[in-house]
């Protein structure tokens, strides 16, 4: 409950660093201005029937005109750092870089100084230019070296100010949900078949190292979609099930990245893309480890080309987006405190890069919204972060998804995530309860 609950402890909150992320396509709208091309997620929105409630993502919170005003959020919420991501198509619109869409993410980062926020930009957050996708998208080993050109001309330009980076963002969701089942963008429905896209996507990461490294970054991490998986019951096949699906979601990132190895995965392994050097090269040493965490999944054996299934989490509370989308903060202990286990020295120290949870909420509001709901969830989740330090694990930084409600993917806008409510009608900014609540958070974590 909201005000029933014991508090943070003090001593454990002063050592993390707290932020607020948010995602390129998600929150500019501007999606026709200063030069901008088309990425796979235009091409997804304007397809009807893809989007859920037939939105398109413009303007939505209308980002691309609202620096100030979120800038001015940031630091009235009093965050040390800021989750953004940097969209391809507008940086390199047609393969040559585009001084529009540089100066936008030059107000911003310039902004975000000003007010004493750490600018810590994901390189790629979903938006693959639609003229790669059109060679093979993530399937073609060619997008991850012209990847390693777009991160030239982003490192070039903002590279003397920003020196903390992200590389990707969740893989496993692109992947899995992009190239294997497609509910989100490109949309292709390869299953297994999309396993070249995780190898692809994690060479992008490892070109993006080395190039950072060399324009002086000092904090660059990837950002994985990380759960813990529960087997639905004892039974041998559900357990060979969920440990099925842990690699598929879990491992086939992680390893390669912290082990420089993929985990044991017959025959999809043997099949994968790798060329001499890859692995050392998506191995090369990180200084933090993103983890997105919103919640366990719990895993039963399946008959069909796919041999697992998701189902509901016996017991447990929900958000907004159903069954499968469980409340249980005890779990992101369990997972921080197994990957310790299992890496080791190997693991660098964990940022927890998003973490949140959508509810029903109204379109328009008079007023903060008083989400207890959405409080309750980042309370028990900060948290469990606090019992993974109490267990050892380093935990560098906790991350609120999101600052803004914004364009939930294929969801559109019937979820919400934001601290803040957006009228998507006006672009009106609207603090929530769950706003102040953080607010009051970090402001007792530096008393
Ligand atoms: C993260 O994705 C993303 O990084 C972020 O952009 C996103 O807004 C946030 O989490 C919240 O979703 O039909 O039940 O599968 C996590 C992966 C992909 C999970 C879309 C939810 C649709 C709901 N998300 N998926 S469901």
């Amino acid at each position: 409950p909201a005000h029933g609950a014991p508090p943070l402890d003090r001593a454990l909150l002063r050592r993390l660093g707290f932020s607020a992320a948010t995602a390129a396509f998600q929150i500019e709208g501007a999606r026709a201005e200063d030069g901008r091309s088309r990425s796979i997620w235009d091409d997804f929105v304007d397809t009807p029937g893809r989007v859920r409630d037939g939105s398109t993502a413009d303007p939505g919170p209308d980002s691309y005109h609202r620096v100030a005003e979120d800038v001015a959020l940031l630091a009235h919420l009093g965050v040390d750092q800021y989750r953004f991501s940097l969209s391809w198509v507008r940086v390199l619109p047609e393969g040559r870089p585009n001084p529009q869409g540089l100066a936008y993410y030059d107000r911003l980062v310039d902004r975000l100084l000003d007010a004493g926020i750490t600018p810590t930009p994901t390189l790629y957050h979903w938006d693959l230019p639609s003229r790669l996708e059109a060679d093979g998208g993530w399937l073609n080993r060619a997008t991850a070296e012209r990847f390693a050109q777009y991160v030239e001309v982003v490192a070039d330009a903002l590279g003397d100010r920003v020196r903390h980076w992200y590389t990707i963002n969740e893989p496993v969701s692109t992947t899995l949900q992009g190239y294997a089942i497609g509910e989100l963008a490109p949309g292709r429905t390869l299953l297994f078949d999309a396993l070249p896209t995780a190898h692809h996507q994690l060479l992008a990461h490892g070109y993006a190292v080395r190039i950072l490294r060399g324009h002086g970054a000092t904090r660059i991490g990837i950002v994985n979609n990380h759960t813990q998986v529960l087997p639905a019951s004892r039974s041998e096949e559900d357990l060979q099930a969920a440990y099925l699906y842990d690699l598929v979601h879990n491992r086939m990132f992680a390893d390669p990245v912290l082990l420089g190895r993929y985990p044991d995965l017959e025959p999809y392994v043997s099949a994968l893309p790798v060329h001499d050097g890859d692995l050392a090269l998506i191995s090369a040493p990180c200084d933090v480890y993103g983890v997105n965490y919103y919640n366990p999944t719990t895993v039963a054996a399946a008959a069909g080309p796919v041999p697992f299934e998701v189902v509901p989490t016996p017991g447990a509370p929900v958000t907004g987006f159903g069954p499968l989308w469980p409340i249980v903060p005890e779990a992101l202990t369990a997972f921080l405190v197994d990957a310790k286990e299992r890496y080791g020295e190997a693991l660098p120290p964990v940022v927890i890069a998003e973490n949140g949870a959508s509810f029903p909420e109204p379109d328009q509001v008079d007023g903060p919204l008083d989400d207890a709901d959405r409080i309750d969830y980042l309370r028990g989740h900060i948290g469990a972060v606090l019992d993974a330090l109490r267990a050892g694990v380093r935990v560098d930084a906790y991350t609120v998804w999101s600052l803004l409600d914004n364009f939930e993917w294929a969801d559109g806008y019937t979820q919400r995530f934001g601290l803040v409510h957006v009228d998507m009608a006006t672009g009106r900014r609207t603090p929530k309860a769950s706003y102040a609540w953080f607010r009051a958070l970090i402001e007792e974590a530096r008393s």
